[in-house]
């Protein structure tokens, strides 16, 4: 008996085996949930098929470029062929432009914002909006979040604000998918070593800064986030809508 058994679910984001759209895949799955994937590109098309194959050969895999009505539509076309509906869909999608979280973010183009937010916060409303239709028995949407949301986080820059977009539509959503029994919330996880996280400069003294600060004095492993996207997923969270879970070792309650 899985928390998720007879569940059908949509993940987008995963990129290798570190990411963590992969974590909670993987968890839900465990769980009893029956799962489709997407990637974007044909770079990444190798990997996921290699991971999400391991759920069995018939498992709906599908490119999608989130920043494209027409992909979107298309992806949930396919999932309403294949499942009829669905409960269960994980957002674990962001990007900027590299040199946005360089420099300073007084220095942010147009352009780079405009991808950031569409990439990062506008794809969850187009997301939700292809889903809700497919959700008619209720469902749950869980997306990832970075505490550079609501503090200064040195050279997130662009992404804070990006993120801080996605946890002000998470609670609009939430307000008006609740009628619909169709849940909202994010899960902000402390640094984990994945590919998005990779070459940032200072890195690894970040996950040391948790280390010594946070109450757990760790961040987070991915296996924790994915039991998070599972309680949220499952009943267990019912009554959970429009948060924003901390999944940090407690950092964010710290002041200093
Ligand atoms: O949300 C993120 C990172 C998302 C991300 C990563 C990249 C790297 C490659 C978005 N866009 C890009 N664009 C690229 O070209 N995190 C929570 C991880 C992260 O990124 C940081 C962090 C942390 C933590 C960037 C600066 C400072 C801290």
């Amino acid at each position: 008996m899985g928390s998720l058994d007879g569940k059908l679910g949509i993940v987008f984001g995963v990129a290798n085996k570190r990411s963590i759209a992969w974590a909670i895949a993987q968890s839900w799955a465990k769980e009893g949930a029956k799962l489709a994937f997407t990637y974007q590109g044909e770079r990444l098309k190798d990997n996921v098929e290699e991971l999400a194959g391991t759920f069995g050969a018939d498992t709906l895999i599908m490119p999608c470029d989130v920043t494209k009505d027409e992909d979107i539509a298309r992806v949930f076309a396919e999932v309403g062929q294949k499942f009829g509906k669905l409960h269960l869909l994980l957002h674990s999608v962001a990007f900027a432009p590299k040199a946005a979280l360089e420099g300073d973010f007084i220095n942010t183009d147009r352009e780079a914002f405009k991808i950031a937010h569409d990439v990062s916060a506008y794809s969850l409303v187009a997301l939700s909006r292809a889903a809700a239709p497919l959700m008619t028995g209720g469902g749950s949407i869980v997306a990832m979040s970075y505490y550079g949301a609501e503090k200064v986080v040195p050279h997130y820059n662009v992404m804070g604000v990006a993120k801080a977009s996605l946890e002000a539509s998470t609670r609009y959503l939430a307000y008006d998918l609740g009628p619909k029994k169709i849940r909202v919330n994010c899960i902000s996880a402390g640094p984990v070593n994945t590919l998005a996280a990779r070459g940032i400069s200072g890195f690894m003294e970040m996950i040391k800064h948790y280390e010594a600060h946070a109450p757990l004095k760790r961040t987070c492993l991915p296996e924790e986030l994915g039991a998070t996207g599972t309680f949220l997923a499952s009943d267990g969270g019912a009554a959970i809508t429009g948060q924003v879970i901390y999944v940090d070792g407690g950092y964010q309650i710290m002041g200093m």
